[in-house]
């Protein structure tokens, strides 16, 4: 198998719970190499390309709300396998479905929210990751 790159986000509630660090030690402990990295607050441009595939779903507005309410972490995670690789690492969309031992089912819980709070975002495809990658690191494109 040949070396893969994803997208990852380290999601604003991430950030504000402070789970920055254990994180991306499990990325790490993982073996992946973080090969890009940075934190800011995403604008309405990054999020629109981003969730486009989104767009018209009920949750869609209150996802971008949310994704937009506080500085998050945008990262390239490098290795072989690692877009299934960091979505098994993360776990089901819904953290109270997510098994233990993911981030999202050891970190991550249900709120009474108009969307889901699930600490990280991981490319889902190949084609997914291309794009990705080229919203938040053109650098690398
Ligand atoms: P994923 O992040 O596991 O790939 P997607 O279906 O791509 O899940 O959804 C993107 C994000 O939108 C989710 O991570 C979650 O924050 C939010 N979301 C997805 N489905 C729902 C829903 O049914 N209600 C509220 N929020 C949702
Ligand atoms: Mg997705």
């Amino acid at each position: 198998m040949t070396a893969q790159r994803t997208l990852i986000l380290l999601k604003p509630d991430a950030v504000q719970r402070g789970l920055r660090g254990e994180i991306l030690r499990r990325i790490e402990a993982k073996g992946y190499d973080i090969i890009a990295l940075a934190q800011r607050t995403a604008t309405s441009e990054e999020l629109a390309a981003h969730y486009a595939e989104h767009e018209g779903k009920p949750f869609y507005p209150g996802l971008v709300e949310y994704m937009a309410s506080a500085p998050l972490v945008a990262l390239v995670a490098e290795g072989e396998g690692v877009i299934p690789g960091f979505r098994s690492l993360a776990g089901k969309t819904n953290p109270t479905e997510a098994a233990p031992g993911s981030i999202r089912g050891d970190l991550a819980r249900e709120w009474d929210l108009p969307v889901i709070q699930n600490l990280v975002h991981g490319s889902d495809s190949e084609e997914s990751a291309s794009r990705e990658i080229a919203i938040w690191f053109p650098e690398l494109g």
